[in-house]
């Protein structure tokens, strides 16, 4: 279940980018001004989004992988959010951010604990089993969209299942060397 939504959520990165596998083959052997052109590759995987406890508020956690120059996600829009806001997590408290660089050759991780999206007004509570269109905005790459699953509240990426306690602090090993999650 957890691996058919990944795969879903790839196929809909790569067809927004026109780079992903598409026009590749076009230019043959055009070398190095093909090189220079070729949009970094920007992939997205791992994402969910915990179904809210009302149309207040709900977090959205997913993976930015990098295999090109690196990138920087500028903006977040989804249909079912009036906005969508980038947040860290430092010292336990979030703070907003303008934009989150994605390391070349690396990754940026939204994870429980650490960074996250923050949907805003909801147009309805989205329910476990719901797929929602998110939109990521990157300076290099342009916009990606993608498809993410609504799993339940308790929903633990570590172990694909929900459990009655969710371990937040577990969550965190995989970030972006946040240590202070209390
Ligand atoms: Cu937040």
């Amino acid at each position: 279940m957890r691996v058919a939504a990944l795969a879903l959520v790839a196929v809909a990165g790569c067809g927004v980018l026109a780079g992903c596998g598409g026009t590749t083959g076009s230019g043959g052997k055009d070398g190095s001004a093909a090189a220079e052109k070729a949009p970094p590759h920007i992939r997205v995987d791992g994402a969910y989004l915990p179904e809210p406890v009302d149309t207040g508020l709900a977090a959205g956690f997913l993976t930015v992988h990098d295999t090109g120059g690196g990138d920087t996600l500028t903006s977040v829009t989804s249909d079912i959010a009036d906005r969508v806001t980038l947040h860290r997590t430092v010292s336990g408290r979030m703070e907003m951010q303008k934009s989150f660089a994605v390391p070349a050759n690396g990754s940026l991780d939204f994870t429980r604990g650490g960074n996250h999206l923050m949907f805003e007004r909801l147009t309805h509570k989205p329910k476990v089993g719901e797929t929602v269109t998110v939109r990521l905005n990157f300076t290099r790459s342009g916009t990606v969209t993608i498809k993410v699953p609504v799993r339940p509240a308790t929903y633990n990426p570590a172990t694909g299942g929900s459990s009655g306690k969710a371990e937040d602090d577990t969550a965190d090993t995989a970030g972006t060397g946040g240590t202070a999650t209390p």
